[in-house]
């Protein structure tokens, strides 16, 4: 049985920037319900036996046809919503060290990096998905990527914001920007500066041969 995260903070500790509602409601309904289907999705399916999520998600042509779709919308709501609610904090450090250095090598600064994320999630992004910050051959970027999907290609998945409505709109509604505004104050750069660190094990293309299925 594969588990959500802990959630590393209370449901109000990110108020004023992501009200305790939408908190609970996200973590205790939304990825709850994900983690509970694909846990019955991959139960029984013997190329995944022992294989963690991650590598499932690369490796979906392993899946029975007739649960691929539900494996990969569920496994990536299951994986995805970890990786978000551990990229929150309500005491974020700005980034240091050679994330930092990375940042203001590609963006100028951080402020512009927050920009361009900003854009891909309230401009590039059209319906539900994910802006994300990533890394590719030592070098940060940002993509999108749609519904629950892993953004395709050799990266290291850094930060996702979630831009599913679930995420903002019962505080939010329409005021999208609002929420990326608010999401950028509380992001735990700390937790960001670890995935670029430990980078090949969150690669596409790495997991795949990884798992060798
Ligand atoms: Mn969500």
């Amino acid at each position: 049985m594969f588990e959500r995260i802990k959630l590393p903070y209370a449901y109000d500790a990110l108020e004023p920037h992501i009200d305790a509602a939408t908190v609970e409601t996200h973590y205790n309904g939304h990825h709850k319900t994900y983690e509970e289907k694909f846990n019955k999705l991959v139960e029984g399916v013997d190329a995944f036996k022992g294989v963690q999520p991650y590598e499932i998600l690369c490796n979906l042509d392993k899946a029975p046809a007739d649960k691929r779709e539900g494996i990969k919308n569920n496994g990536g709501g299951f994986y995805n919503h970890n990786l978000y609610f551990e990229s929150l904090t309500p005491n974020g450090k700005k980034p240091s060290g050679k994330l930092k250095e990375m940042i203001e090598a590609r963006f100028g600064s951080l402020e512009k990096c927050l920009e361009e994320l900003s854009t891909a999630a309230t401009d590039k992004l059209f319906g539900s998905g994910y802006a994300w910050l990533v890394a590719k051959d030592g070098k940060l970027d940002v993509v999108i990527s749609r519904n629950q999907d892993l953004p395709d290609g050799n990266l290291t998945l850094l930060l996702p914001l979630d831009m599913w409505e679930h995420a903002y709109y019962l505080k939010q509604k329409n005021k999208k920007k609002n929420y990326v505004d608010e999401f950028s104050k509380i992001i735990n750069w700390e937790v960001v500066a670890k995935r670029l660190e430990d980078g090949a094990a969150r690669t596409v293309k790495a997991a795949r041969k990884e798992a060798a299925l």
